[in-house]
């Protein structure tokens, strides 16, 4: 075993919370080995480390699990405390930088699937439930951050940029696979965070193959019942 322990993650292609580990894993330079889950035929070690989701991605570390896309990133910025830091020092700060991971996911990621799962005038409601979401979020990010990007620290990624970046720039893939979702009039101002998010080496290097990632994203949605 290295200084860093044995570490493992447990993840799927095209999984944007299974790709924050990856890219938080290799922003701090950390080994691992990477497990291909089948969600059609979960592992034993999946089941047994996630017993109450049942979900990837699950970090191992030195064989203990850690679940939650979210809550591994603080694991992997606090245990592997050198720098470059995902979170800032300041404890304010640390607090909203959470708060807006959080509502990107619970709010506006959790609104592609309303997308994805809806057709007609609910879909077009859900379109443009999204679009608000991006507002409201462009809106409290300029309230929030007045002077300073919160999705880079000098020229790394940050955790919101992490978190952020590693769905959004796959806003493409998904609009190619199951329809427009995206105003990029409307949301200007989060499509140029994406943009510069996407122009990143370590996010632009680590994305994963888009035409592989519409495949997947075609055939998840043709086997998706719509309501
Ligand atoms: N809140 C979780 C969401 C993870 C999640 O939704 N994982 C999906 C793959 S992208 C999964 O494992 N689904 C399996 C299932 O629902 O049975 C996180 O942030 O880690």
């Amino acid at each position: 075993m290295g200084e860093n322990g044995e570490v493992v993650l447990l993840g799927i292609f095209g999984s944007s919370c299974c790709k924050r580990v990856e890219l938080a894993l290799k922003l701090k330079g950390i080994p691992f080995a990477y497990v291909e889950e089948d969600l059609t035929n979960k592992s034993d070690l999946l089941l047994l480390s996630n017993p109450v989701h049942q979900k990837v991605p699950v970090l191992l570390h030195d064989g203990r699990p850690i679940c939650e896309s979210l809550l591994i990133l603080e694991y992997i910025d606090e245990h592997w405390s050198n720098a470059p830091k995902l979170l800032p020092e300041d404890p304010y700060t640390r607090s909203q930088i959470r708060f807006w991971a959080d509502f990107y996911d619970q709010k506006v990621r959790l609104a592609t699937y309303n997308f994805l799962m809806t057709k007609g005038k609910d879909q077009d409601k859900a379109r443009e439930d999204f679009v608000e979401l991006l507002r409201v979020f462009e809106e409290g990010i300029q309230r929030d951050f007045p002077t300073k990007s919160p999705f880079f620290h000098g020229e790394n990624l940050s955790f919101l940029g992490i978190v952020v970046g590693t769905n959004a720039c796959n806003y493409q893939a998904f609009e190619e696979a199951i329809g427009k979702i995206t105003d990029r009039e409307r949301n200007a101002l989060f499509f140029s965070w994406v943009d510069e998010l996407k122009a990143h080496p370590l996010m632009s290097e680590n994305l994963p193959p888009h035409d592989q990632l519409v495949a997947q994203m075609k055939a998840q949605f043709f086997r998706t019942p719509k309501v």
